[in-house]
């Protein structure tokens, strides 16, 4: 049959009109908005499927495609399979607005089977990451007043990308970390991701987007990456017995591997892109078999290597 490989290739070739992102970006942006608003930005996937964890992409077209010939027409039409994107398409990679089209085509085509989280660089206006090349790319690639048009369309579709992913009962994944404002403060599962008050919600949304796991038994401590906290094992078993879930799969760290656990296997990173500026040896990628009661003891199997 197909993959979703040859579903992603008609999003690229839309790339090369100025139009045709203008009209996908628009469709993306009402499906996503509708989406957000019903769940609060927190969408949940059903267990009992075969979950595909992809993480960072960073522009890195050519394994992106890899990782998505690995999930047949068949099995997403089926409801079998559900793809979770861990956010950071754009910026660094030669192919970034490819990459970002891809998953919003795919968004488009199968609404019910893919969610595209959002990561720090697909950024609120009053954080933005240091590089964001993805401005200078439109500008070069569609001209000044074109280029900076298409960015304001892309600004206001970042608004509306859900912040995280949670399967019941079984495990959670977003971008960066788990937020270490609300620790020990948040009763549900909403109000830990989104604050307990409306004028905490962007620092939360910061947090997420931006924190790191740390090695110690602490809460929090300084991140040098400027935004965000490092969180430490304490806000990470505090979440999974609260929360009643097995596992956080987040991606935003580069790895030389492509992944690595942290907090006691528990807390996992996917990063899923190769080649500069980290020439990691290979990219990583999950395809979790949910229907296994042990999945989460053997977390490790699930995990696929790219290079
Ligand atoms: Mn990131």
């Amino acid at each position: 049959m197909g993959t979703l490989a040859d579903i992603a290739r008609e999003g690229i070739r839309a790339v090369t009109e100025q139009t045709n992102i203008v009209e996908l970006v628009g469709e993306a942006y009402d499906l996503l908005r509708t989406e957000v608003a019903r769940s609060n930005g927190i969408v949940e996937v059903p267990s009992n499927i075969r979950l595909l964890a992809v993480g960072d992409i960073h522009g890195d077209l050519e394994t992106l495609l890899k990782i998505l010939e690995r999930a047949t027409l068949t099995s997403i039409n089926k409801g079998d399979v559900k793809v979770v994107f861990l956010g950071d398409y754009i910026d660094r990679g030669p192919y970034q607005l490819e990459s970002l089209m891809s998953v919003l085509v795919l968004k488009k085509r199968f609404p019910d089977s893919i969610v595209i989280l959002r990561g720090n660089h697909e950024p609120p206006e009053d954080l933005i990451p240091y590089p964001h090349d993805f401005p200078m790319e439109l500008v070069m690639r569609f001209g000044y007043a074109k280029g900076n048009d298409l960015y304001r369309l892309f600004l206001r579709l970042f608004n509306v990308l859900p912040h995280v992913a949670l399967v019941k009962g079984e495990l959670v994944l977003l971008h960066g970390g788990l937020p270490t404002r609300t620790y020990m403060r948040a009763s549900t599962v909403y109000e830990y991701f989104n604050g307990l008050e409306e004028s905490t919600r962007s620092e939360i949304l910061a947090e997420v987007l931006w924190n790191d796991p740390v090695e110690y038994n602490v809460v929090s401590m300084p991140s040098p990456r400027g935004a965000g906290y490092l969180f430490g094992s304490k806000v990470t078993s505090w979440f999974l017995k609260k929360f009643k879930v097995k596992v956080v799969i987040r991606g935003h760290e580069p790895t030389d591997k492509g992944y690595k656990f942290n907090h006691n296997n528990t807390v996992l990173t996917l990063f899923s892109r190769l080649g500069p500026p980290y020439y990691n040896s290979s990219a990583a990628y999950a395809l979790i078999d949910l229907s296994q009661e042990r999945w989460s003891r053997n977390i490790v199997n699930y995990i696929r290597l790219i290079s």
